[in-house]
């Protein structure tokens, strides 16, 4: 690729990380970016895109914005770049069908509306409200020293917006538990009759999905990012029985053995 696309993302998003796993999985070179919080405004209206959230993807042909979007492009390019260049067909051929598998598109999309949203508002409940500094370190990484002092002066401020904006609380800790407790038992009862993935006995979006948006409650080994997160003991009592759920096993299998 002449100019790698840049990806924009915050290392503590499991919405980012599933895109930038898309682009590892189909081997794609690309430079990682890290907007500091408020910057990627900045960021996302300089790239001439219709929100504010990353991870947007910036390429030759436009920026691309949404985890989802950016799946879509990674695996489209990667199987035109293959037929362009005579290659023969890879593991990202297993992919393929993504987009016309409506059973594919329905997890994806459930997952993200639910598990996507939920693992969000459970987490920061709890460790935005009564942990900040576990958050804040994460936002810290990658950072130069510069940056790093401006995220400590507008942290409190931040803070505030995002307890505001993605509506935290104790309650809403409770609810998304709940929330999420119902989704992990979906996952669960489709797991229970033995398939390996969760659609048409291969690697697909939907694995990919369920596996980075539950990558925070799950911490897998191979996350590039998680290794670092301190999980406030709240979380860490109240999961303490989810470990050895199917759904769980399954998202440390999907990191073991296709997160390289
Ligand atoms: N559905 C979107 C959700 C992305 C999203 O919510 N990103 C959050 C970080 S987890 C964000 O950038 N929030 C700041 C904002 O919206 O300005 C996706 O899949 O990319």
């Amino acid at each position: 690729m002449p100019n790698p696309p840049v990806l924009y993302v915050f290392a503590i998003s499991h919405f980012c990380e599933k895109a930038r796993w898309a682009l590892d999985y189909c081997n794609l070179d690309y430079h990682l970016v890290y907007p500091l919080p408020g910057i990627h405004i900045k960021v996302a209206k300089q790239l001439n895109v219709a929100g504010t959230s990353v991870p947007i993807l910036s390429t030759a042909d436009g920026a691309i914005q949404g985890s989802a979007a950016i799946v879509d492009w990674a695996f489209k390019y990667s199987k035109q770049h293959r037929a362009e260049h005579n290659t023969s067909p890879d593991r990202t051929n297993s992919l393929d069908t993504q987009a016309t598998d409506a059973d594919i598109q329905a997890t994806v999309q459930r997952l993200e509306a639910t598990v996507g949203a939920h693992t969000r508002r459970f987490y920061y409940s709890e460790a935005l409200v009564h942990d900040s500094a576990s958050v804040r370190r994460v936002f810290a990484l990658h950072q130069s020293t510069a940056n790093r002092m401006l995220l400590r002066l507008s942290w409190p401020l931040l803070r505030r917006m995002m307890i505001k904006g993605l509506d935290l609380g104790a309650t809403q800790y409770r609810d998304s538990l709940n929330r999420l407790n119902d989704e992990v038992q979906w996952l669960d009862d489709l797991l229970s009759d033995g398939r390996q993935w969760l659609h048409n006995d291969r690697f697909s979006e939907a694995d990919l999905t369920a596996a980075s948006l539950l990558s925070p409650l799950v911490l897998p080994d191979e996350h590039p990012v998680y290794a670092t997160l301190q999980v406030p003991q709240r979380i860490q009592r109240d999961l303490a029985d989810w470990q050895e759920r199917p759904g769980f096993r399954f998202v440390r299998r999907v990191y073991r053995d296709k997160r390289h």
